[in-house]
């Protein structure tokens, strides 16, 4: 429980059904800055109009900005102005206003990196969600849209490169070393997509023609050093553009769009309107320092970020609860341009994984919110998982139920309906219906209900008759302040296969579950069906089944969805490890025959191959225990990890012998072939055979790309040899210059399951290149740790005391950045007695602690209840 002081201390909380139209808009903004790290003065001069018929205030937000100056219409009037709280509160009686304000504010003290704040030598801005109000005071919420004039003025050696949103007007030198440039942004915007950089950056620049034949000139600012490495992202870019035509129809509307490489960011990349800012992790890519994954990642985000030009900007959110609406639209059409790009079932594969691993956990626990949240005390907390990929769970269901033309009507409709203004999800789905004439009266409930779904699926058969009959019954478990829950309509993709046909009956259907309970009859079926369901993971849902072993067995080899083949083969694991940890004891005979058969079917590529031989990890078999015990999960993988590896020893080999490429090349194959090189080498290592050290320290060595290298690093991590030692000290020396790879330094140690790796991530905190202010930095240790069930949950408690000390540290500095590493803790409630305790008392120590962040004071309050 809280003490009765933090509890009368807690931050107000804001709530959606408390939404308000705005009292004044502001139409027009002019913004001068006279920029310097220590002290930057901005000026802002609003042109404000009366919302209405009222005789309220202007509220102009502000967080710790103190006004140097203010003026109405040109004239002083101290009566006519007064603080509250942070906030500029202005009273008018007229219809429209110019109020000009002067602040002075600091980038180099804003180690938030919220607002305008240094990094590594440039100045840029972050100001989702609510960072615009730490620059000028201004009513800081995303249904105001304005038209940004902004004049930049800094030193010009220091800072040869001027950039924010829209069109360059102007620019020139001044006196005393300075230069200026105009920038006007042509597009009414949110205060959350303005942006500014100062910097001494080069640009790659390459040119774009829209399908209208406008030109646009696309550039990437980097530091020079860096300029090699941004061909993919630009590459990515020109992609996004092209994708976004031809399967969207939407085009690209200004004459340039930048994108800035920065250090230290607290999330991906941003999306301001043709100024996208990004951690740098998201550019940078070439072999020697980025994996297959992180090239992807880069691909993935520059079009996420590209695609909120349509969606998001042009396009915005009335308030922040419906920030589902652009991000869950965003990263639906991010996953599919990706999906288009490689390997559509491996990146379904890939997205369905990190949905478990990421949104079923915050689902069913302490923080769990529906993707369009009832409340908040900071919207920063509400970045998550569920509001970004359960977001796109349910528009990806949303384009099953309508198939893709008319939800390309739905969308076609909601970008004309809502262009320029300001949307909400009501406005998503009620365009979706009336563009496609589908009731989505139910379908709402997504939007509203958290929790994970779980559909219980049973299948009889009478042989006589030739039916079959489905029964799916669904219930949604109560989650923080949604006690009952209604049904949701889940569509789920399924088929039926004959046991010894092979064959389909009638091929793949789609089957709404709508209510409670559903039965469906199958008729012709003339032996025995095997039930393939949810195929493609077409709802995010939790199946739950009678099928036996060997019938996923069968789905594993035979289920011509790749999905569902990996799905079956993932289930069969699964029940085996479960079971084995339940028992002590499990045959694993089924799932050695089925990865046999996977490893060694010439039909299916490497990439494929990789994915489904590898084994669920430690965190999702616990997600499936009421109770987990870490120790015995470990125990229990480990020893099927080593059955595998030893009884397919000839075969792991053989993978990885056809897998060794001559040179390297970025082709799917090539990317496949990698993939499965490391995989198979993780299990010959699993096998214990002595000569596998150095078979990894040789790839490790040998190696002309991260993916090669990083992935023999994270196989030797794990064990006792003196190549991994040797490994580290190499990787160390070779990389220590480059920040971003000297972060998978951090991350391949902290994620090792040897005994002594918490000595060890205790030792790194204290290395010379730690460092508390880069969030990149910072998780790639304490985000690395807390992933890594087996040695965060140490039996000691020294895990979650780590990790609260890390959160107090951080939160001093980056309150946003400090709240993100709560959650862990929050899963107290699904160990044993000792480690709930343990746990519990981390998170009442971190909110008996005076001046905590409300971000942090969120997570940890609602993580106690
Ligand atoms: N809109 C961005 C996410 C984002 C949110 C907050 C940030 O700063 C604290 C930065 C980025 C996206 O979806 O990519
Ligand atoms: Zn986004």
């Amino acid at each position: 429980m809280l003490d009765a002081q933090s509890a009368t201390a807690a931050p107000p909380v804001i709530r959606r059904e408390e939404y308000r139209a705005p009292d004044w808009l502001v139409p027009e903004v002019e913004l001068d800055f006279a920029l310097d790290p220590a002290a930057t003065r901005v000026t802002a001069r609003l042109h404000v109009t009366r919302n209405g018929t009222h005789h309220r205030p202007l509220r102009l937000n502000g967080d710790g900005l103190t006004a140097l100056s203010v003026t109405i219409d040109g004239a002083d009037d101290d009566e006519a102005w007064r603080m509250a709280g942070g906030d500029l509160m202005i009273d008018l009686t007229g219809a429209t206003h110019v109020i000009e304000t002067v602040v002075e504010i600091s980038p180099q003290a804003n180690t938030q990196l919220m607002g305008l704040y240094a990094s590594t030598g440039m100045l840029c801005t972050q100001c989702e969600p609510e960072g615009f109000r730490r620059i000028t005071f201004f009513p800081d919420r995303p249904d105001i849209l304005s038209r940004y004039a902004v004049r930049l003025e800094a030193n010009k050696v220091r800072f040869p490169v001027l950039l924010s949103n829209g069109d360059l007007e102007e620019s020139g030198d001044l006196e005393g070393g300075r230069h200026f440039a105009r920038w006007v942004d042509p597009f009414p915007k949110p205060t959350y997509l303005f942006a500014l950089v100062a910097a001494d950056l080069k640009a790659n620049v390459d040119h774009f023609a829209t399908m209208s034949g406008r030109e646009v000139k696309l550039a990437i600012w980097v530091a020079e050093a860096d300029l090699p490495k941004t061909g993919h992202a630009m590459a990515a870019l020109k992609a996004s553009m092209a994708w976004d035509e031809k399967v969207y129809g939407r085009e690209y509307d200004l004459g340039e769009f930048n994108i800035v490489a920065v250090a230290d960011f607290n999330f991906g990349a941003m999306e301001n309107k043709s100024l996208n800012i990004f951690n740098s992790r998201y550019v940078l890519a070439d072999p020697e320092t980025a994996t297959d994954a992180d090239f992807d990642a880069v691909a993935g985000v520059v079009a996420h970020e590209y695609f909120h030009n349509w969606s998001g900007n042009r396009v915005t959110c009335r308030d922040w609860f419906q920030l589902s609406l652009k991000e869950g639209f965003t990263v639906f059409r991010d996953q599919a341009f990706s999906a288009d790009q490689g390997s559509p079932a491996v990146k379904r594969i890939e997205d369905v994984r990190g949905l478990r691993a990421a949104q079923f956990p915050e689902d069913s626990g302490p923080l769990a919110h529906p993707i369009r949240p009832e409340s908040y005390i900071e919207i920063s907390n509400f970045y998550t998982a569920t509001v970004y990929n359960k977001g796109a769970e349910v528009i990806r269901m949303l384009h099953t139920m309508l198939g893709p033309q008319r939800f390309r009507a739905g969308t076609d409709l909601y970008f004309t309906r809502h262009d320029g203004t300001a949307a909400t999800c009501e406005d998503f789905v009620l365009a979706m219906e009336e563009a496609s004439g589908v009731d989505l009266s139910r379908f709402r409930l997504w939007y509203s209900q958290a929790g994970t779904p779980r559909v219980k699926a049973t299948l009889t058969h009478e042989a006589a008759s030739g039916r079959a009959h489905l029964t799916l019954e669904q219930s949604v478990p109560a989650t923080p302040g949604q006690p009952d829950k209604a049904p949701m309509p889940i569509p789920l993709r399924l088929d039926l296969f004959g046991e010894k046909t092979q064959r389909s009956f009638g091929g793949e259907r789609l089957v709404m579950l709508e209510d409670e309970r559903l039965d469906v009859t199958f008729e012709g079926v003339g032996e025995r069906p095997v039930l393939s369901i949810n195929r493609g993971f077409s709802a995010p849902v939790i199946i739950e089944s009678d099928r036996s072993a060997a019938d996923l067995a069968f789905l594993s080899a035979h289920d011509d969805d790749p999905f569902a083949r990996y799905e079956a083969m993932q289930q069969l694991m699964l029940d085996t490890l479960v079971g084995s940890v339940a028992n002590g004891k499990a045959d694993h005979g089924p799932v050695i025959e089925a990865v046999q058969r996977t490893l060694t079917d010439p039909m299916l590529d490497s990439a494929f191959i990789g994915e489904a031989v590898l084994l669920p990890s430690e965190g999702f078999i616990g997600d499936q225990m009421l109770i987990v015990d870490p120790q015995a999960i470990h125990q229990a993988r480990e020893a099927l990890r080593r059955d595998l590896g030893t009884t397919l020893a000839d075969a792991w080999r053989d993978a990885y012998d056809r897998s060794r490429a001559n040179r390297f090349e970025q082709t799917p194959q090539a990317k496949g072939a990698r993939r499965l090189r490391n995989v198979s080498l993780g299990f010959m290592m699993a096998s214990k055979a002595t000569d596998v050290p150095g078979i990894a320290k040789a790839q490790f060595d040998a190696a002309d790309n991260m993916t090669d290298r990083q992935g023999a690093l994270g196989i030797l991590s794990n064990v006792y040899a003196p190549e991994r030692d040797a490994a580290f000290s190499d990787f160390y020396a070779r990389y220590r210059d480059n920040g971003l790879v000297l972060d998978k330094w951090f991350t391949t140690q902290a994620l090792s399951v040897r005994p002594d790796t918490m000595d060890q991530v205790i030792d790194l905190a204290d290395h010379p290149d730690f460092t508390l202010n880069n969030p990149n930095r910072l998780r790639s240790l304490v985000g690395a740790l807390s992933a890594n069930q087996l040695v965060f949950h140490d039996p000691s408690g020294r895990g979650y005391r780590f990790l609260a000390d890390m959160v107090l540290a951080v939160d001093k500095l980056n309150p946003q950045t400090a709240a993100k590493l709560v959650p862990p803790l929050g899963r107290w409630r699904r160990f044993g007695e000792a480690a709930q305790t343990a746990m519990r008392a981390e998170l009442e120590r971190i909110v008996a602690t005076p001046g905590l962040s409300k971000d942090v004071f969120e997570q940890v309050s609602k993580s106690l209840v």
